[in-house]
């Protein structure tokens, strides 16, 4: 088999991994420059903060901080996105025609801090689609038993309500429960789910579907874990209404809780069912 047929067949082989499972590993794939990329991207959100910025339990006092949809930052990230040509990878992860970036996430965690509560990133988002990733790219190792886990193949499966991120249950959730289902108690009973899950050296990612089940990647007493989740998405994603959030949850997406725009701009005038575009998402990619 020549070079462009064996490389051929390894995409199709990810595509249908990535389709199957709704997560792949991605060792390497940013190298020593691109890294850099990333790492000057994530310093310019810590020091920049948007009005969304916030230390996540906050009780328990250790750093668990997150920022996310500051577009001031956008432009930041940009020479990654590009030079790396994310778009492309998307686009071949899929199978696609055009690739939009949608949305930046810094996490940053220090000493003994906890694990991200399981949780499915759609329940928080107003889109749906197949043609959907997050690229969780950190800039520290990140052994194995401190890594974000997946229940493979969850994304296929039903949405949950979301986590409220707030007191020590993870399952508390994000809207009225009658609205939607509230998320399993994974942690109570892991033999029953399919937890994958990968250590991770700089310049490696992880590539999920955001309707993955995902949470872990707790950090211990001295350790810290910078880490970049850069979403993206792709032809046949449709807006979605999702109910209105609790007033007891520390996150949420639609009452506008993101970045440096009200992010309902960016959905203004669409109804459920129409195309999820806005002029403003930057376009990563088009099929020529
Ligand atoms: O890095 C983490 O701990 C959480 C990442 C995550 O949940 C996400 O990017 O959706």
């Amino acid at each position: 088999m020549s070079d462009p047929a064996l490389r051929l067949a390894a995409a199709g082989a990810l595509r249908q991994r990535y389709r199957e499972d709704g997560v792949v590993h991605l060792p390497k794939v940013l190298d020593a420059e691109m890294l850099e990329l990333a790492r000057q991207g994530f310093d310019w959100s810590l020091a920049n903060p948007s009005s969304a910025a916030q230390q996540l339990f906050p009780q328990d006092g250790t750093r668990f901080y997150q920022d996310l949809f500051n577009t001031l930052s956008w432009p930041h990230y940009d020479p990654l996105l590009r030079k790396a040509d994310l778009g492309g990878l998307m686009a071949q992860l899929w199978g696609c025609e055009n690739v939009w970036f949608f949305f930046e996430q810094v996490f940053h965690k220090q000493g003994a801090s906890r694990r991200t509560p399981w949780h499915q990133d759609t329940s928080y988002f107003p889109v749906a689609g197949e043609d959907m990733a997050v690229m969780w790219i950190s800039l520290d190792p990140v052994p194995l038993s401190q890594s974000l886990e997946f229940v493979r193949g969850s994304h296929r499966g039903r949405l949950f309500n979301g986590s409220a991120f707030t007191g020590d249950d993870d399952t508390a959730p994000l809207y009225d429960e009658a609205e939607m289902p509230r998320l399993p108690d994974i942690e109570a009973d892991r033999a029953r789910f399919d937890i994958v899950s990968w250590p991770i050296e700089p310049g490696d990612a992880l590539v999920f579907h955001p309707s993955t089940l995902h949470g872990g990647g707790h950090t211990e007493t001295g350790g810290e874990r910078r880490t970049i989740s850069l979403r993206f998405f792709g032809d046949d994603c449709n807006f979605v209404q999702r109910p209105g959030v609790s007033k007891d949850s520390a996150v949420g997406f639609n009452r506008q809780e993101t970045g440096s725009r009200d992010v309902s701009e960016f959905y203004e005038g669409l109804v459920p069912g129409d195309r999820f575009r806005h002029p403003d998402f930057p376009k990563l990619y088009a099929r020529a």
